[in-house]
């Protein structure tokens, strides 16, 4: 970076910290990764200059031919991983290719059923703060009270009762798998369109670790930058018979240009994706998780639903005491960063609920094993015990930085 550190060295002084941060502390944010090399050198490339109105193969601009060659290799990548028989590689993030799929299926006031924001659901899946719940009238579903997971049956007697024009499933604070097939077969049931969000599970799915809905869903969101470990950005898979509606809601309905830079590094993604490597790092991520949670249920915490298929779990805190933001702000300051996260039927407010949410995909990607997993959640046991004691949480803080220098991120 020696040319931005010349030219501005306030901004090249803000990322040699944000460097320093992510090296020295740790990640449990179950919707962050750290990306290889690769993929980050495929994102500071000069793709960014360019215009690509359109598909690859149809666009409105001269000069594409190069860019149709990479977009191309990025949607046939990502239609191998997944079995998909159309796939728009172009969605700038995940609420842009959510508004795509919506607009490609569905009229502003028509009914669509989603699982409820403070059951695990996303702001994009009809809350009423966010665009979806504003255009759309969305009715909810949420988790069973006793089991904290999705009723299935409860789920077809809302969908008989309320005749959604589509269903969405997939989730933001869900650590169970879901019935996919299901499902399908409740929307069939009802004549609504299936979409499912894969957003926070893709890479455990692309792994072949968790059941994969693109084969029976009508449409098919995810982010890249998860579980999947690419740059930031979403991609949208579909059946063949929905490829131009979707396409065009992509383009011209959501977006214009595409981030050329952004789709090469996905495709760089796609390619670590289909080696073997990946499989071993996504079955890691879910031991990661299940230990993790097992320790925390070891050492008293209450978790939602009981524990954890994939990569995340969300604490229970209410019994402890502590509130979501509170957990936070202890967890900050020994170099922890997590999310605060609403339980089911949260008592209390979305801006400081009763829970937080853990993920293990960053931690597993500095190679962090089930050992290390039990040693942070011990951890994290002690700083929630000790947090008015400044000189305890320095400890830890130290005790976290050591064990974070022994497991690089990945560097160029
Ligand atoms: N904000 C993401 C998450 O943390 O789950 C979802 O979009």
């Amino acid at each position: 970076m020696k040319k931005l550190q010349k030219q501005d060295p306030q901004i090249y002084s803000t990322i040699k910290k944000e460097i320093k941060r992510q090296n020295e502390e740790l990640e449990l944010i179950a919707s962050e990764n750290y990306v290889s090399p690769a993929v980050l050198e495929a994102m500071g490339t000069v793709l960014t200059n360019k215009y690509s109105e359109g598909k690859a193969g149809h666009r409105y601009y001269g000069g594409n031919q190069i860019i149709d060659e990479m977009e191309f290799l990025a949607i046939e990548r990502l239609k191998k991983i997944f079995g998909a028989e159309h796939a728009n590689v172009q969605p700038l993030s995940g609420s842009p290719a959510n508004a795509a799929v919506y607009m490609a299926f569905i009229k502003p006031g028509d009914k669509v059923l989603g699982l409820k924001l403070d059951h695990g659901g996303h702001l994009s899946h009809g809350h009423p703060v966010n665009f979806s719940g504003m255009l759309y009238n969305f009715v909810q579903y949420g988790v069973n009270e006793k089991t904290g997971r999705i009723d299935m049956e409860e789920v077809r007697r809302i969908a008989k009762k309320e005749k959604p024009k589509m269903i969405v499933a997939g989730y933001s604070a869900y650590s169970r798998e879901i019935d996919w097939k299901g499902f399908k077969k409740i929307a069939d049931e009802v004549d609504a369109y299936s979409f499912a969000d894969i957003a926070h599970t893709a890479g455990l799915i692309a792994a072949g670790l968790m059941e994969n809905p693109v084969p029976y869903f009508d449409v098919v969101s995810t982010t890249t930058h998860k579980t999947l470990r690419g740059p930031r950005g979403a991609v949208i898979m579909c059946k063949e018979k929905f490829a131009k509606q979707i396409d065009r809601a992509v383009f011209p309905g959501m977006q214009g240009g595409p981030h050329n830079h952004i789709n090469a590094a996905k495709a760089v993604a796609f390619g670590e994706i289909l080696k073997p490597s990946f499989k071993k790092y996504a079955t890691q991520v879910i031991k990661n998780a299940k230990a993790m949670a097992d320790e925390f249920i070891k050492l008293g915490y209450k978790i939602v639903s009981g524990g954890t298929d994939n990569h995340l779990f969300i604490l229970n805190l209410g019994a402890k005491g502590i509130g979501g933001r509170e957990a936070e702000q202890i967890l900050e300051q020994i170099g922890i960063s997590v999310s605060r996260s609403t339980i089911p039927n949260d008592p209390n407010p979305p801006m400081n609920p009763s829970g937080i949410r853990i993920g293990t995909p960053a931690a597993t990607t500095r190679n962090m094993k089930e050992k290390e997993m039990r040693k942070i959640a011990k951890l994290i046991d002690e700083a929630f015990r000790n947090k008015a004691d400044k000189k305890v949480l320095a400890r830890i803080k130290k005790e976290v930085k050591n064990l974070c220098l022994k497991f690089p991120v990945p560097a160029k």
